[in-house]
């Protein structure tokens, strides 16, 4: 059975120093880590403004950096083959780059069009122990690191320039980052969020992947020790003390190893789906549907109100459920979108609006049916609501082992919802899922994108062990590869390593 242990910073670090020094024969100017992470709760509802729950992984993505005066941004990385790559930093656009690149030069281009300054090119060197296409946000760590690299190099570059006097003999260590004059974005929380702004665009983009901004924005503001509520809203967030060790438990990470990608369209589509049923609803989001407490209730009443549209034209029918109505403002006059809110085209083929139980047909581009999409979503942001009292009563110690059972149940839930109404799971996750249950899980669930990648396990602290074994055993029986698993303990943000 294969755990992946973090390695040691100091250690890992010396290996993006190495491979540094090998790529570009000197020394690196300074090395940064950014963090992968896993979802508690809150599953593909960041995009539509629901409060996230994730946590960072101690598992980290580091990048050894050195200034260059001539514009060109250079990355090797230990994880992938065909050694150095280049692209010019005025050549960097949305489709330009190809691959991984895009993800380490996508980062300067959109620090830059964010307003956070101007960047010179630079050498890197990354070394990555969050597992690729793992759903652990590896694209992510990867972008959070290159921004605080980037943030040093124009901000340190800077001091450096100041004290770079006729009588100071010291080789100026990043001469082509004089760009500015103040303290690194990355040195306030407000700061971070603009630099996870940067990695979002850099991500929709430049990389082409149109994911809602949980990943980036735990990976550059996480707090040790707690689970990160994020309120995908306005990204504001507040730490919460989750103490699994106290309580007795654990987080175990299963990677089912089956290959996980966002780019491919599926992601894609489902956020469109709900965008577009935003849209019909007269709502910047979904999340405005469910008001100022977005609990089941409120969940169920946003579902009658989509009921109450009329299919043909989108518009409220005259009577509705909840004896509001729905306010439809249709931005354009014109009708719902030609692409349709079932995602179905124009046609609306099969949509009877005769009632809750009507059959919608599965969408031609093979993603759910739009209210199957909310349902999860809803649900989701309620499952989360519920999520965030208990951890309220976590904190009263006379209240366990209560709230943590309740908890396992909401993980349960949350998966059975991304597996049947959202698809978004695969046969690894629910077998990995299926076989933590049995094996005495408290719950357990998917987490991150899906279709393929990790899930997790909540878990007594001494069934870490026995639970992972009867998931191996599960996945041998089925002859699936072998899974590997981690143990995530809430983890600190990107950070200078030296
Ligand atoms: C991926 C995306 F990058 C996130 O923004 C989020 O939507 C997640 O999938 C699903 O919750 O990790």
């Amino acid at each position: 059975m294969a755990w992946r242990p973090a390695p040691p910073a100091g250690e890992q670090a010396e290996r993006a120093a190495g491979a540094f020094r090998a790529a570009y024969g000197r020394e690196p100017w300074g090395i940064f880590s950014a963090p992968g992470r896993v979802n508690l709760l809150g599953e593909h509802i960041d995009y539509s403004g629901g409060t996230v729950l994730p946590l960072a992984l101690p598992h980290r993505t580091v990048v050894a950096v050195a200034p260059r005066e001539d514009g060109l941004v250079r990355a090797v990385s230990a994880q992938e083959d065909g050694g150095i790559r280049a692209v010019p930093l005025d050549d960097v656009a949305p489709g330009a780059v190809e691959g991984w690149l895009a993800y380490v030069a996508g980062v300067p281009w959109a620090m830059a069009r964010e307003g956070l300054g101007e960047y010179p090119g630079a050498d890197l060197a990354v070394d990555s122990a969050v597992p690729l296409g793992a759903g652990l946000s590896s694209s992510a760590a990867l972008e959070c690191a290159v921004a605080l690299a980037f943030d040093a190099l124009a901000a340190e570059g800077a001091a450096a320039g100041a004290s770079d006097g006729a009588s100071d003999p010291d080789p100026d260590p990043a001469p082509a980052a004089r760009r500015s004059d103040r303290s690194p974005w990355s040195a306030t929380d407000a700061g971070r969020a603009r630099l996870a702004a940067a990695c979002i665009l850099a991500e929709n983009e430049i990389a082409g992947a149109s994911t809602g901004g949980m990943d980036q924005s735990i990976s550059l503001r996480a707090r040790e020790g707690s689970v990160l509520a994020i309120d995908c809203r306005d990204f504001s967030s507040a730490p919460v003390d989750v103490d699994l060790d106290a309580a007795g438990l654990a987080l175990l990470v299963i990677d089912t190893r089956a290959p996980h990608r966002l780019v491919d369209g599926q992601y894609a589509r489902r956020r469109k789906g709900c965008d577009d049923a935003a849209r019909a609803l007269g709502l910047g989001t979904l999340r405005d549907a469910l008001g100022e407490h977005p609990d089941a209730g409120a969940a169920d009443r946003a579902l009658e109100r989509w009921d109450a549209l009329d299919p043909a034209s989108a518009a409220p029918k005259a009577e509705v459920p909840n004896g509001k109505g729905p306010k439809r403002e249709d931005p354009n006059g014109d009708g719902p979108d030609g692409e349709g809110l079932d995602g179905n085209g124009p046609d609306r083929e099969g949509r009877d609006g005769d009632g809750p139980d009507r059959k919608r047909p599965e969408s031609r581009d093979g993603a759910p049916p739009v209210r199957a999409l909310l349902r999860h979503a809803w649900t989701e942001m309620a499952r989360v609501q519920r999520c965030a009292d208990l951890f309220r009563e976590f904190r009263e110690p006379e209240a366990r082992p209560g709230p943590w059972a309740e908890l396992g149940g909401l993980l349960a839930a949350s998966h059975a919802s991304l597996r049947d109404d959202y698809a978004v799971s695969c046969a690894e996750l629910d077998l990995a899922v299926d076989a933590a249950h049995r094996a005495g899980a408290l719950g357990a669930r998917m987490t991150g994108g899906g279709f393929g990648g990790s899930a997790i396990a909540l878990v007594g602290r001494d069934d870490a062990e026995p639970v992972a074994r009867a998931v191996a055993r599960a996945f041998a029986r089925e002859g699936f590869a072998p899974p590997e698993f981690m143990l995530a303990s809430p983890s600190a943000a990107a950070r200078r390593e030296r």
